[in-house]
């Protein structure tokens, strides 16, 4: 038991000392690098507007939906594109762990980000997106980087 606690202890530790909130600047730079920015027609305003409303640029954002739960900075769903092992009929399409998607490393996620964009609901897929960058002024987002 004792193994156990201090098993799950070291590994809060590990997951909390791993995330990151990443600034708005850092992460336009980490896009550019990435070819994120412009990736399927959408510019890096977008993918950061799209991030901040959805985790605050918080790699550690977990929210659960019920049947499914969203990860990380894009908060990737663990129904259709990460396994978080307790999702039932999930597909994976990414072929990753959730929890991958909750360290400071976002290479993955954005991998996994362009490949819900090729999917033909788009950036649509992601309700921030509609709710609250569709057809707005997101100079904001870049200004100053
Ligand atoms: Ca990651």
């Amino acid at each position: 038991m004792k193994a156990f606690l201090c098993l799950g202890f070291l590994l809060c530790l590990y997951l909390s000392t791993e995330a990151k909130v990443y600034s708005q600047c850092e992460l336009y730079r980490i896009f550019q690098q990435t070819g994120l920015s412009g990736y399927h027609g959408i510019s890096a305003a977008n993918w950061l507007c799209l991030a901040y409303y959805e985790s605050n640029y918080n790699t550690a954002a977990v929210n659960n939906n019920g049947p499914s739960r969203d990860y990380g900075i894009f908060q990737i769903n663990s129904k259709w594109w990460c396994n978080d092992g307790k999702t039932s009929g999930a597909v994976n399409a990414c072929h990753i762990s959730c929890q991958s998607l909750l360290n400071d490393n976002i290479t993955d996620d954005i991998e996994c980000a362009k490949r819900v964009v090729r999917d033909p609901q788009g950036i649509s897929a992601w309700v921030a997106w509609r709710n609250h960058c569709k057809g707005k002024n997101l100079n904001r987002f870049t200004s100053g980087c």
